[in-house]
């Protein structure tokens, strides 16, 4: 395939060219230009280039782009783990994806879950000959892995969806038409890079079209001003960013002018609220778009650039990607356009992953025989083709902050203190994370039950800190069917 980075490319080709002196990535006062990336990237790159597949310590920080170019212009795929993980999360992980070594900063500290591993730190200042490491044209096959990502689902430790190259250049080309992104366009953001949101969408597509991205290390509604009052002219975000942006709106001018004159915000990871949409709307005259995507997917939908801005809705399919929905068989089409008949969203298109590392029954049960991918998640469609997405089919999966959790993980964590008998988790709407965590547990000795806080502790140690739970009620006995199997729906409604 072609390079995923013409930039870049043409960088390495020429370091002295017009091409290499243009910005690439800025991280707080630290920046690199094309140039600059190359010629750090590219020795890296020629590093790791024998390694089977490789981790990255995915701090929200230059090193972890750098990382991840060197880790595609090498062509071995990169894991991004997640800083926060704690040490059941980073274990499994590890275990699974069998990494030859990590990559960090130098001053990271790592776990001792990552032990075993072979460690090369990035230097984002060193510079070797800026040539291309050359990799073997069989390493940049469109079918060959570009990142492998883990993600949550209802039950068990998360899976890692592979992601080929062809698909991380197919995602980015199509939301380049359908966002008029271009090179010219600089990006501000402070997602995590350890997901498709800010890695993928967030990194690699500024660097894909040759333009710029500045990362807020973490998202404050000032970075948002500062950046987008200096150049900026795109804004990604979760919906708890814009619900955080809306929150402050009233009280700061400065952000509200920022944003009036940005040329494209954009929402997704989770759906936006009408209300935040409004707010936002009101008081900067700008319509935050949506647009709809999953890991194993990349993006499927999305509100474009030219097209009508329509609050509520994620937009319409992306070039090349099929989209239908199904009933409740999941194999029969739904074929109304008329805003009410709910269906389960199927895709088909080069914007999918391969596989579920090591899973193949997780694999083939997510998709049909005719190779569309069931997403789980349930929408209508109005009659102009724009796709409302009304809910999922998992109650089992909660998205909090944007970031998928599920409620299966949890319970297996919580069943490991000592203090709890029995557990189940679920999600309930809140303002500023979308559904927030609740458990629900049986305590071991009823008249000392294990404090919120200690139970908080807990799951953030062993799974990570977004998905500990917020609130946690105390049960003599979980509501349980005829069958044995706990009636979740029995405990949200309590
Ligand atoms: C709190 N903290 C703890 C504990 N409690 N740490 C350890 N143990 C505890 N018990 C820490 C947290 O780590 C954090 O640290 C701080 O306290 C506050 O945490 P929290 O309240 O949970 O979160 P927040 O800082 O308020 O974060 C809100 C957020 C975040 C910034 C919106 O949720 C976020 O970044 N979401 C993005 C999710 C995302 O990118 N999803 C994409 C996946 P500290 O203050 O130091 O940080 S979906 C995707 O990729 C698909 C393809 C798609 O469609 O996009
Ligand atoms: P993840 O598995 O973490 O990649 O999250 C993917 C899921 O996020 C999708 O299956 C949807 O449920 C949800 N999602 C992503 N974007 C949107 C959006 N704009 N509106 C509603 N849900 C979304």
């Amino acid at each position: 395939m072609s390079s995923l980075f013409p930039a870049l490319t043409e960088a390495l080709a020429d370091p002295d060219g017009t091409a290499a002196h243009r910005p690439a990535l800025r991280f707080g006062d630290r920046s690199l230009t094309y140039g600059e990336l190359a010629a750090t990237a590219a020795p890296l790159a020629a590093r790791i280039g024998e390694a089977g597949r490789i981790a990255v310590w995915a701090t929200p920080t230059l090193e972890t782009a750098v990382a991840v170019v060197a880790a595609l212009l090498a062509g071995v795929p990169a894991v991004p783990l997640n800083p926060r993980s704690g040490g059941s999360e980073l274990g499994h992980i590890v275990a699974d994806s069998a990494p030859s070594l990590v990559l960090a900063a130098p001053d990271d500290q790592l776990p001792a879950a990552l032990a075993s591993l072979a460690r090369v730190d990035i230097d984002v200042r060193a510079t070797g000959p800026a040539t291309s490491p050359a990799p073997d044209a069989r390493h940049l096959a469109d079918e060959l892995p570009a990142l492998v990502v883990y993600t949550s689902g209802t039950t068990g430790p998360p899976k890692g969806a592979v992601i080929p190259r062809r698909a991380v250049a197919t995602t980015l080309d199509a939301l380049a038409d359908a966002w008029r992104w271009t090179g010219d366009d600089v990006l501000v953001h402070g997602l995590p890079l350890f997901h498709v949101h800010g890695l993928i969408l967030g990194i690699l597509g500024p660097l894909r079209r040759g333009g710029s991205v500045r990362h807020l290390g973490r998202f404050e509604t000032a970075g948002v001003t500062r950046e987008l009052s200096g150049g900026a002219t795109m804004l990604f975000g979760v919906p708890t960013m814009y619900h955080r942006i809306a929150e402050s709106l009233p009280d700061d001018p400065a952000l509200a002018k920022a944003l009036a004159g940005a040329r494209l915000l954009v929402s997704g990871s989770a759906a936006l609220p009408m209300h935040d949409h409004e707010r936002i709307a009101r008081a900067t005259g700008r319509r935050v778009i949506e647009r709809y995507g999953m890991t194993e997917t990349l993006m499927n939908t999305s509100v474009r650039a030219d097209g009508e801005p329509r609050a509520g809705t994620v937009g319409v399919p992306l070039p090349g990607v099929e989209l239908r929905l199904t009933e409740e068989d999941g194999t029969t089409a739904v074929e109304a356009y008329d805003g009410e008949t709910v269906g389960e969203i199927q895709v088909r298109g080069a914007n999918l992953f391969t596989e579920y590392l090591n899973r193949p029954d997780a694999t083939a049960a997510a998709f049909t025989e005719d190779g569309w991918f069931r997403t789980g998640d349930m929408a209508v469609r109005d009659p102009d083709g724009y796709v409302r997405i009304v809910g999922r089919k998992a109650t089992d999966l909660i998205k909090s902050g944007g970031y998928k959790i599920g409620a299966g993980e949890i319970e297996n964590a919580l069943i490991e203190h000592p203090g709890v008998r029995e557990a189940a988790v679920t999600g309930e709407p809140d303002a500023d994370l979308g559904e927030r965590i609740v458990a629900w547990i049986v305590p071991s000795d009823p008249q000392n039950p294990p404090s919120t806080a200690e139970l908080a502790d807990h799951v953030a140690d062993r799974l990570a800190p977004h998905k500990r739970p917020r609130v946690v009620h105390h049960l003599d006995a979980l509501p349980r069917n005829d069958m044995g199997k706990i009636m979740k729906r029995a405990l949200a409604h309590d």
